[in-house]
């Protein structure tokens, strides 16, 4: 490139820094009391997944303490920990579930 009077040009390509949305993780917790089979349905209910998912992810809860149910944005993420809380407290059963940033 040049820019009419013989000197040289530069011509510098910025990316414009793409603002995306801060995604949360939804974590369920175990507990002693909370029955695997309610589990392995409020996944299923809440979070789309097959009974075969379900089962596993649960079994990972069960054994590890929590696991990562899903990301999604801050206000799905907050329905879907108030869904499960609300099911939970309905079933008088002790069950947990939160949010946090990724
Ligand atoms: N630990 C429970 C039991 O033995 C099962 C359980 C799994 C509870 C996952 C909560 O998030 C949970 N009945």
């Amino acid at each position: 490139k040049e820019d009419g009077d013989g000197h040289a040009e530069v011509v510098v390509k910025t990316r414009p820094k793409t603002q995306r949305p801060p995604l949360y993780k939804v974590l369920m917790l175990n507990d002693d009391y909370t029955p695997m089979e309610f589990v392995v349905h409020v996944l299923e209910r809440f979070f789309g997944m097959n009974h075969s998912q379900a089962f596993e992810i649960m079994l990972t809860v069960h054994k590890k303490g929590l696991a990562v149910v899903g990301v999604f944005s801050h206000e799905i993420a907050e329905t879907k920990v108030t869904q499960v809380m609300d099911f939970a407290r309905q079933h008088q059963h002790p069950l947990q579930c939160t949010m946090e940033r990724e």
